[in-house]
C-alpha cells in the first residue's frame, strides 16, 4: 500500500510519459528512479531509529535549476544533521523544543528544525535535465504511521513547495505538490518484500 501511495510522484507530467506497469515493474526490482517531484529513497522506517534521510530531486521549476532546498525537519525528529555538499552551502536552524528531551543525561531543550543546501554559484545549480539527492540523518520519533517532510525547492525561476499533505478521504497522489511521506512501521516489523526495510537496529544512540 505504502508503494501505491508513493506512486503520487508520477503523477507529475515528467511521470505520465511512462505507464504504471512499467513503473511497478521498475519499483520491484529495486531500480532507482530519477524522476518526479522530490520524495525519500527510503519511504518507510522503524520508528526510533536512527535514520538516513535522501531527498531525491527529480526535476527543477518548468525546466528552470534548482538553487535552493529546504527542508522543515518534522516534529519529533530529533538530532538532524546534513550532509555537505560539494557546490552547495548548508543552513542549520534551530529553534526552541515544546518538549526538551534528554539524550546521555543532558536535557535539550532547542533542536534543528530547518536545513537548507543553497548552490554557490550559478555552475553549481542542479539542471532540470539531471537530478540529484541531498541527505541527513535524524533520530526518528517513536510513533508510527505518517510522517511529512515538507520541502521548498528554490529555482533560478519560480520554485515548488513540497507541502501538502492528504485531507482525509484525499489521495497523495491527487495532490500537485505533495509533502514528501516517511511511513513509520513499529519496532521488529518484517522487511518489505523488496527488503527495503531501514536497518532494524531499534534503538540506536545518539552523541
Ligand atoms: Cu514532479
Amino acid at each position: 500500500m505504502i508503494f501505491i501511495a508513493d506512486y503520487a510522484h508520477f503523477s507529475c507530467p515528467r511521470g505520465r510519459l511512462i505507464s504504471k506497469t512499467v513503473l511497478a515493474a521498475a519499483l520491484l526490482s529495486a531500480v532507482p528512479m530519477a524522476m518526479g517531484h522530490i520524495v525519500l529513497e527510503q519511504p518507510r522506517a522503524t520508528s526510533g531509529s536512527s535514520y538516513k534521510a535522501v531527498l531525491r530531486v527529480g526535476h527543477g521549476c518548468a525546466g528552470s535549476p534548482t538553487q535552493q532546498i529546504v527542508v522543515e525537519i518534522p516534529p519529533g525528529v530529533q538530532g538532524a544533521k546534513p550532509m555537505p555538499k560539494p557546490g552547495w552551502v548548508l543552513g542549520v536552524t534551530r529553534a526552541a523544543l515544546a518538549q526538551p528531551y534528554q539524550n546521555h543525561g543532558r536535557t535539550l531543550t532547542d533542536d534543528v528544525v530547518r536545513i537548507s543546501w543553497t548552490a554557490r554559484s550559478e555552475a553549481d545549480q542542479l539542471p532540470d535535465a539531471h537530478f540529484d539527492e541531498f541527505v541527513l540523518q535524524a533520530q526518528l520519533p517513536e510513533q508510527t504511521g505518517a510522517l511529512y517532510w515538507p520541502v521548498r525547492q528554490e529555482c533560478a525561476q519560480g520554485r515548488h513547495d513540497w507541502v501538502q499533505v492528504p485531507a482525509p478521504g484525499q489521495q497523495r497522489r491527487d495532490l500537485k505538490e505533495p509533502a514528501p511521506l516517511l511511513e513509520l512501521v513499529p519496532h521488529m516489523n518484517a522487511p518489505t518484500p523488496q527488503g527495503t526495510t531501514t536497518q532494524a537496529a531499534p534503538h540506536v544512540h545518539r552523541h
